[in-house]
């Protein structure tokens, strides 16, 4: 006789007794737990530059050494249009005084690099964020999508939990779980306090085994990453967290490993509390500069790019200190 396959459970039931900010910021919002950063927030953030360090969190679009994505998107491709040898051809376009110039554009995926996810991104249940029906993403994201989140912009204080280090390792491990517990004492060790309305910005220093593994690397793809618990969702309501950063492709543990079902703090933070989720970050130089001065609190402000529709946008998140 053979074991019966275990059984995965629907997000629907999983997520059943789950807690919602539908409706919290009225029945039009698009930009959810964003809402709990206001003025206050920015000038107290504000307050926490100190050496003018500045730090920018994106990878680099067409690496040559490899763009790491989620399974089945691909990297960016970039095409060179015009460069000086397109003035070699007589039929080159002339300009009055001799303008020669370079342009090119690239094919990527809106979630191809560094990130954020508009709140319309993933949902269970035919509904989306705040409520909004799943059928509004068809064509394009009708509701939810990234571009409100681009037009106001996020400003906050961040504050860097660099769980890798915290564990003693180059590198957490394939499916490798934490709690917000462990964030706290991440946060305790480091010697900063994770505030109501942080933004947190977590490290695992993952994507290095992409680097170096290649295409070995997503054999059994099982990013490292928080894992869910009602306690834990309980806790970002609680602490009215706006925005979750991390350096993997995906934010979370790929595969929770107490349930089998895939990618359950997306829908658990993003599609019900409205966290904001912004991912493929790199924190390697800021990780440094971190352990080496002992600020691991500061100002942190991303513009994703205003584009219409979109269910992701890719961003150059800036920190200074
Ligand atoms: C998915 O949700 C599938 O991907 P992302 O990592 O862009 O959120």
């Amino acid at each position: 006789m053979t074991d019966a396959p275990p059984t995965v459970p629907a997000l629907d039931d999983l997520l059943a007794d789950a807690p919602t900010n539908w409706g919290k910021w009225g029945p039009d919002d698009e930009v959810g737990s964003l809402n709990y950063l206001g003025p206050e927030q920015v000038l107290a953030a504000a307050r926490l530059v100190r050496s003018g360090k500045v730090f920018t969190l994106q990878r680099l679009i067409g690496d040559p050494k490899g763009d790491p994505v989620w399974p089945g998107r691909t990297p960016a491709e970039r095409t060179q249009i015009l460069d000086e040898s397109t003035w070699d051809s007589p039929d080159a376009p002339q300009y009055p005084g001799g303008l020669h110039y370079a342009d090119d554009k690239i094919n990527a995926f809106l979630q191809g690099s560094t990130q954020y996810d508009g709140l319309g991104h993933v949902w269970y249940g035919g509904k989306i964020w705040n409520g909004y029906d799943a059928r509004t993403t068809i064509g394009g994201l009708d509701k939810a999508s990234v571009e409100p989140i681009a037009q106001r912009g996020v400003v906050g204080r961040a504050v860097l939990l660099d769980m890798a280090r915290f564990r003693g390792k180059e590198t957490l491990d394939k499916g490798e779980t934490f709690t917000h517990e462990d964030l706290v004492a991440c946060a305790q060790a480091q010697g900063v306090e994770i505030q109501k309305r942080d933004i947190l910005i977590i490290r695992t220093n993952f994507l290095q085994l992409f680097f170096e593994q290649g295409e070995a690397f997503y054999e059994g793809f099982n990013e490292p990453g928080l894992v869910y618990s009602p306690e834990l969702v309980r806790w970002f309501q609680d602490m009215e967290i706006p925005n979750l950063v991390t350096d993997t492709i995906a934010n979370e543990v790929t595969t929770d490993p107490n349930t089998g079902v895939a990618l359950v703090l997306h829908n658990a933070l993003m599609r019900n509390l409205g966290v904001t989720l912004t991912e493929i970050a790199d924190l390697e130089q800021l990780a440094a500069d971190c352990a080496g001065d002992g600020q691991y609190a500061f100002l942190y402000v991303a513009a994703p790019l205003k584009v219409a529709k979109g269910s992701g946008s890719p961003v150059n998140p800036v920190v200074i200190k």
